[in-house]
């Protein structure tokens, strides 16, 4: 490699890792919490998703046709160990209706031989992009969402 070719990486790494540090700036100082495109207006004091929660939440929604949902959420604890018998519910929202035809509380059952995974199933109403929300009730506070595209048939 000659000199110039090392001078040329050179300043382009140098100018890589400026622009990565300047973006990390720009992110960490950024006073404005960046607000989803789904807007979540009716729940505004409510944290983002997982984040300074006391329980650790992993929502997964599936069609599994004819308009029936199913909900799998595995819950945790902070230090990521499984939250046996806790209280567990799940909401669902067409996100193009908002409250028109809300499902829930539905509660969450314990899955059978796995720790600290609770499933539901919900019937909604109608074809739509759906909100589906988990609120652990006890013994801790927690609340997740995941977005469903419930096609028709
Ligand atoms: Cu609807």
């Amino acid at each position: 490699m000659t000199f110039r070719h090392g001078f040329l990486y050179g300043t382009a790494a140098g100018l890589t890792a400026a622009l990565v540090i300047a973006l990390i700036a720009f992110f960490v100082t950024d006073p404005v919490p960046a607000v989803s495109a789904g807007g979540q207006t009716r729940s505004p004091a409510a944290p983002s998703a997982g984040a300074g929660l006391p329980v650790g939440i992993d929502v997964k929604a599936r069609h599994r046709g004819s308009l029936k949902v199913e909900v799998t959420a595995r819950v945790s604890t902070k230090t990521y160990d499984p939250l046996s018998r806790a209280g567990v519910v799940m909401y669902a929202d067409m996100v193009a209706m908002p409250m028109a035809h809300r499902l829930g509380p539905i509660p969450m059952k314990e899955v059978a031989g796995k720790p600290g995974q609770y499933a539901a199933e919900a019937q909604v109403p109608m074809a739509g992009e759906y909100d589906i929300q988990i609120s652990v009730q006890r013994p801790l506070p927690g609340e997740a969402h995941t977005r469903l595209d419930v096609g028709a048939g």
